[in-house]
């Protein structure tokens, strides 16, 4: 991908956007417009979490418009379109900004991130500083807060057992379309296949691909155990999504909007982080009450598997210095 094009056109589009933002706001005395784009659904706990605590948090000054589903901007495209100040929030992955800024893939890596409270950790150290700089500084975006998606598993039809890395040969898994994603069904053994989240329901009912991975909840909320018959408990990665704001947006905001949205922004991803755990407890009994089959594999097959693939990688090469380290330490 040729960053240098595309981050210089970006780069000028976020500096006329934030001129004309911030010349509108000061003349409009009307409520900031939020409009927010993701492909989860309106019943996920993010999108609860964000409709229950963030939307009445920034009220007194903001419409808060979310758009679920992927029916605003398709899965991968809203940090562009925030950076054209064509959107304003959206509920981004380490993944889509690694194909901007490659050093995010340390925040990609599988079996790096620990728990819900290790995300909430790494995402407020110090050693996040520099990339969430050069976030606000070259795309126009700023990440507000972290939020839990939960332990990823593997989602398979049929009934072949999944014990190692081996056995998935030959898979057709379907990763997101960002590289980084691709990469990771790669080193989970399998033969990784791009489909976007909204069509992945019927890329399953119609055997387009074998199985995916997602935390369960959302094996749970989007309905794939109707189209899946087996879950692989092999917890590759404690994922993570940003929520972001339009940098020009946050500018334009007086300093109490600004804590007021940052709080909200918090009280949100609280909401829903404890809303995905529970989901998550109660995930295996509602599934095999579906008639799914759920395995535990060798776990330390895959997490040496999936850790040699990363550490041998190019990406690794893009890590800033001491940074998988601090990251560690964060985890104890
Ligand atoms: C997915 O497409 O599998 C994924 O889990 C990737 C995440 O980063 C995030 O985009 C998520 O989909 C959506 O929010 C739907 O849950």
């Amino acid at each position: 991908m040729t960053f240098t094009t595309t981050r210089r056109a970006l780069m000028s589009a976020v500096a006329a956007g934030a001129l004309l933002l911030s010349a509108g706001a000061s003349l409009a005395q009307d409520k900031i417009t939020l409009r927010l784009s993701s492909v989860n659904t309106e019943t996920d706990s993010r999108a609860i979490g964000l409709i229950e605590k963030f939307g009445p948090g920034v009220a007194e000054f903001a419409n808060f418009e979310p758009h679920w589903n992927g029916t605003l901007f398709k899965q991968g495209t809203e940090l562009e379109a925030i950076a054209r100040g064509n959107l304003e929030m959206s509920i981004a992955s380490a993944q889509e900004f690694s194909s901007f800024f490659p050093e995010f893939t340390i925040l990609t890596a599988g079996y790096v991130h620990q728990s819900a409270e290790h995300q909430i950790a790494v995402f407020n150290d110090p050693i996040m500083d520099p990339l969430k700089a050069k976030v606000e500084a070259e795309l126009g975006v700023k990440l507000l807060t972290v939020m839990y998606l939960g332990k990823r598993q593997i989602n398979l039809k049929g009934d072949k057992e999944i014990k190692t890395p081996a056995d998935m040969a030959g898979i057709k898994l379907r990763m997101p379309g960002t590289d980084a994603w691709q990469f990771l069904g790669s080193a989970l053994g399998a033969s990784p296949v791009p489909v976007a989240f909204p069509e992945l329901y019927t890329a399953l009912q119609t055997g387009a691909v074998d199985g995916q991975d997602n935390p369960l909840p959302s094996v749970i909320d989007s309905k794939f155990y109707e189209v899946t018959n087996q879950v692989v408990l092999t917890s590759h990665l404690v994922d993570l999504n940003y929520l972001t704001i339009s940098k020009a947006a946050w500018d334009a905001m007086t300093p109490e909007q600004q804590a007021a949205t940052q709080a909200a922004a918090d009280a949100a991803a609280e909401h829903a982080r404890q809303m995905q755990l529970q989901k998550e407890a109660d995930a295996v009994a509602f599934l095999e009450s579906q008639g799914l089959k759920v395995y535990e594999p060798d776990v330390a097959a895959f997490r040496d598997a999936v850790q040699a693939a990363y550490l041998a990688s190019d990406y690794a090469k893009d890590w800033p210095a001491g940074m998988l380290e601090r990251i560690n330490e964060l985890a104890k």
